[in-house]
């Protein structure tokens, strides 16, 4: 759900006279501004603060690049070094220029409006970090995974408690609630889901919620593949599920816990294109999900070549067709 709103004229402007992306994540009155554009568009609920779940590969010292026009470069790390190197008043130290841009961003959105931090979670970052350049990242990490189990368990085990420390982090220093993002999940292996996502899930939101149990937070299980009566298990750890595009919606709203909150709105394309189709899939959500509370956001976020006029059609309808409804911002 990167480049929430980043399809704007203004975010291309600002890309074009700043070209490092890392630059714009780590200059705090840039990355809070930045993460303002959407609200200043837009009738919109909530705020995305701008930065990138790679960012904790980057802190730690990998290299990672994204080249306009070509995608994204990483280079490729010895992890074990890479783990090992972390320390926690170093990480907070390094980050800190980002969480000065959390603080700003809340400082520059009115009082009413949250912030949402977010996190990759453990095992999609060990596809980028591991999987770097290969061609095939998530078959390449599938493969070491089940070839070395308890190697990848110790990376998980330490990346669980990184990224839990960096949400807490943002928590901390502006963000109300926060989405973790298990943005490929698909194709890991049934035997590896429950130590290599479920748990860490688990255990991330745990974390978070011994140091803020107030604050909500939402997971992201794209391409999670078993029965997904095994979600309910967390329902006391996140408050709202995203529902990524492979889950039925009508499956997961009758097996999913009625205390979930779902997240969801239509696809890139219904939105690229607009129209009859785009409320037809707003209508589809409200009916199918009746009185479970529902935060309508993008999907899995906007193409660049999106027109503008749609975003504000799809905003508007949510508006219109729920009088006391509340639209939450930016996701792509
Ligand atoms: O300058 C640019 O426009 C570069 C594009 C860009 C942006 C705007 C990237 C590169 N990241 C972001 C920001 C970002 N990323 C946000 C902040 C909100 C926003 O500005 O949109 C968020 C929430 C993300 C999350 C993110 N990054 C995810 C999880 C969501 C998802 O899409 O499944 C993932 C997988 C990434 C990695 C990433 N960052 C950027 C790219 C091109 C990629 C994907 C790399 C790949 O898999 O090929």
């Amino acid at each position: 759900m990167r480049q929430a709103g980043r399809y704007l004229p203004i975010y291309q402007t600002f890309a074009r006279q700043i070209p490092d992306f890392w630059e714009r994540c780590f200059q705090p009155d840039i990355s809070s501004e930045i993460s303002t554009f959407p609200i200043q568009e837009y009738d919109l609920d909530a705020v995305i603060f701008f930065s990138d779940i790679l960012i904790i590969p980057k802190v730690l010292g990998q290299d990672i690049q994204f080249i306009k026009g070509k995608g994204i470069a990483i280079d490729p790390v010895n992890i074990d070094d890479l783990l090992d190197s972390f320390s926690a008043n170093k990480f907070h130290k390094d980050l800190f220029p980002v969480y000065q841009g959390l603080t700003l961003t809340r400082l520059k959105t009115p009082e009413e409006t949250p912030i949402l931090g977010f996190v990759g979670a453990p095992w999609t970052l060990l596809h980028y970090i591991l999987g770097a350049n290969n061609e095939d990242r998530s078959t390449y990490v599938q493969m070491f995974a089940k070839q070395h189990p308890e190697k990848v368990a110790t990376w998980i085990e330490k990346l669980t408690t990184i990224v839990a420390q960096h949400l807490i982090n943002q928590l901390s220093t502006g963000a109300e609630a926060a989405q973790v993002f298990e943005s490929h999940a698909a194709g890991v292996p049934a035997e590896l889901r429950e130590e290599f996502l479920v748990n860490p899930w688990r255990k991330i939101a745990q974390q978070a919620r011994k140091a803020f149990s107030e604050k909500p937070l939402i997971l992201f299980p794209r391409g999670y593949e078993d029965p997904l009566s095994t979600l309910n298990t967390l329902v006391d750890d996140y408050a709202a599920i995203s529902i990524p595009e492979n889950f039925d919606l009508k499956e997961a709203h009758e097996i999913l816990d009625s205390r979930f909150v779902f997240q969801g709105g239509p696809p890139p394309e219904v939105l690229k294109k607009g129209g009859n189709m785009l409320k037809k899939q707003l209508t589809e959500f409200k009916e199918t999900l009746g009185s479970r509370p529902y935060i309508a956001n993008l999907s899995h976020g906007i193409v660049p070549e999106t027109p503008i006029q749609h975003v504000h059609d799809y905003i508007n309808f949510v508006r219109e067709t729920n009088s006391s409804s509340k639209t939450v911002s930016n996701e792509k």
